[in-house]
């Protein structure tokens, strides 16, 4: 064996790594072999490298990775680094030289292949696809701004990590693999690709603003809105194909197939076969990158459907033909509505939509998780109306005024079902949890008193609320009182 290894020369070889915590050393090998595999070559670093653990607040050496002319050379971890920060760090022997995005970018994608090889032992950095909150721009990050803007350094590694992926999907294998490469050669590289490229590129230019928005993936098919633009798909509407690789027909239908958003929530089964109440359905996933199918299941079509809370996409699809809307659960920007027992919840449709174009009602901003007033109706005698079921989240900005209220209320147009969801959504937003005042209100809102037999409250509650509009002189002075104190 002997004359191989002298036929080969100086070719590389893993590296032996030496730690004083054993663990340390036992992880950084597997790493090394994980991004080995990853990479389809080994990178270059010292036939030793030591892991140093620095002690609490010692100031040097600096936690990360040190390489020179013949590789990596050395780690240094702080007591509280993990597995997933060793990955990291051993990644980057592949990737060293160049600007810093694209440095920890590809680090991070090699560290992340690396958690996946390794099946849960290094970890791996969760990715919801969620917009960043704060960030550095990618094109001047440096590790000036970390010092200078700590709360932007989570941010910005995320969206290098991001841009990483869009390089991997759109360049070729070998130029993503190289090290030093630079911002000059991608933008040729990006130039050279023609339209999808430009819009890669003017996202770049476009500073941190554009570079949140476009690496970031808000219809939660999986993949980003900057690539989603470049190939011709739509970024705020969930492709099934893309998510998932589904190619059933029907499977784009908004009532086979729909997403379910990451707000831990739930979402109405879209559709049901006609003249049934039950949808067999099943759920589609993606964990940690793994596409997971449910067995096909009967479900009442007025239960909300969730999918684990770790799963970063997901999708419900209804198995059957000849579908129609679901009577059931009505699922609004902002407004959940279902109804054990009445169909026709489309009857608020409407009322939510001519709302929020005419008077920003239902204007909800969309913070994570969104937040989402659940208006349930069940059969009398249940006491129970009205749960709140943003998980005790107020929406943090809800544009309703009092005028809005007088707007509304003077209109005498919405139908009497309307009328008690705009009642029930504006006392929760209004931080009252009272069913009997949204009622109250809906009543005091609608000309025509000819009440649907759907009761949102009890009657004496109800007529209670309606007793203080009157004395108060008014739904709108009464909702001004309460909101003053
Ligand atoms: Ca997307
Ligand atoms: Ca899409």
């Amino acid at each position: 064996m002997l004359w191989s290894a002298l036929l080969l020369g100086g070719a590389a070889a893993a590296p032996m790594f030496t730690a004083e915590w054993r663990q340390d050393a036992d992880l950084a090998g597997q790493a090394w072999d994980a991004a080995e595999a990853c990479m389809g070559f080994q990178a270059p670093a010292h036939a030793l490298v030591p892991i140093i653990r620095k002690e609490g607040d010692q100031r040097e050496p600096e936690v990360g990775h040190q390489s020179d002319d013949r590789g990596l050379s050395r780690i240094v971890l702080s007591t509280n680094s993990g597995p997933w920060d060793i990955a990291h760090l051993v990644s980057h022997a592949w990737f060293d030289a160049g600007p810093r995005a694209l440095v920890e970018g590809r680090a991070y994608a090699l560290a992340d292949c690396v958690g996946k090889r390794a099946e849960g032992r290094l970890g791996r950095w969760h990715d919801d696809g969620r917009a960043v909150d704060q960030a550095a721009d990618l094109t001047t990050w440096s590790e000036l701004d970390d010092q200078e803007y700590p709360e932007t350094t989570e941010g910005t590694y995320k969206l290098a990590w991001r841009f990483a992926r869009v390089l991997q999907a759109v360049l070729t294998q070998d130029l993503v693999e190289t090290d030093g490469l630079d911002w000059e050669t991608v933008g040729l590289a990006l130039q050279a690709l023609g339209e999808p490229g430009a819009e890669i590129q003017a996202m770049l230019d476009g500073g941190v603003e554009a570079q949140r928005e476009g690496l970031a993936d808000p219809d939660g098919d999986g993949v980003l809105s900057v690539l989603e633009r470049a190939g011709g798909t739509d970024p705020l509407v969930f492709d099934a194909r893309l998510a998932f690789g589904e190619t059933e027909p029907g499977a784009h239908s908004p009532l086979a197939f729909r997403p379910v958003p990451p707000d831990q929530v739930g979402t109405c089964v879209p559709g049901v076969p006609r003249g049934t109440k039950t949808a067999d359905i099943r759920t589609r996933y993606v964990v940690d990158g793994e596409v997971h199918v449910s067995k096909v299941v009967a479900q009442d079509a007025w239960e909300l459907v969730r999918i684990p809370k770790k799963a970063s996409r997901g999708a419900i699809q209804v198995v059957g033909q000849d579908l129609v809307e679901n009577p059931h659960c009505l699922d609004l920007d902002g407004v959940l509505i279902r109804s054990a027992a009445t169909p026709g919840l489309s009857r608020f449709r409407p009322v939510q939509s001519g709302a929020s174009r005419r008077m920003g009602l239902w204007t909800v901003v969309r913070d994570d998780p969104p937040p989402r007033v659940f208006i349930r109706l069940w059969d009398r005698p249940s006491p129970v109306r009205l749960v709140a079921g943003d998980g005790g989240r107020m929406p943090s900005t809800v544009r309703v005024t009092a005028d809005t209220l007088l707007a509304l209320a003077g209109k005498g147009q919405l139908p009497y079902l309307g009328a008690v969801a705009a009642g029930l959504t504006l006392v929760h937003h209004l931080g009252l949890v009272a069913p009997g005042l949204g009622e109250a209100l809906a009543r005091d809102m609608i000309s025509n008193h000819a009440f649907n037999p759907i009761s949102n409250a009890e009657l004496s509650d109800v007529r209670r609320w309606q007793r203080r509009i009157k004395s108060a002189g008014g739904a709108v002075a009464l909702i001004r009182e309460l909101q003053a104190g």
